[in-house]
């Protein structure tokens, strides 16, 4: 009888907790793998890697909007910001900047250094060097 409450108190306090954190982390580990591609439209994401196929050609306004980024919701753009700032340091910085296309499509360019120095002024307002969520919403919204 004792073992019986032992065993019980076991599966309701540690396993079945313990069941609920594995389920949790698979469901997490699920969303940290989202793509940008499960998001936006693949023929969109086409047209906006076409336009921009020539070295310093690339707009991020012309992009966000090509892309049919700007005409998301704010929870989807917050998703692709995380995507984009893969180290997941909170910002988007000059090396992520810098491969931002390989995040549309992995056999994309990277910018060059002209591209990526635009970027950052188009979007840096606080003139920190790197890209937060809410410059990373106003370049967006103002694509
Ligand atoms: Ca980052």
């Amino acid at each position: 009888m004792v073992f019986d409450i032992k065993q019980r108190f076991c599966v309701k306090f540690v396993l079945l907790p313990l069941q609920r954190i594995h389920r949790a982390s698979a469901i997490l580990q699920a969303l940290l793998r989202m793509a940008i591609t499960d998001f936006l439209a693949a023929s969109d994401i086409l047209s906006a890697i076409n336009a921009c196929k020539a070295k310093d050609s690339f707009s991020p306004k012309t992009f966000f909007a090509t892309v049919g980024l700007s005409k998301r919701s704010p929870p989807e753009i917050e998703k692709v910001f995380k995507i984009l700032d893969q180290d997941k340091s909170g910002f988007i910085e000059h090396d992520e900047l810098q491969l931002f296309l390989q995040n549309f499509s992995k056999g994309a360019r990277a910018l060059t250094a002209a591209e990526t120095k635009a970027f950052l002024v188009a979007g840096d307002m606080d003139g920190d060097g790197k890209i937060g969520w809410e410059e990373f919403s106003a370049l967006v919204n103002a694509s």
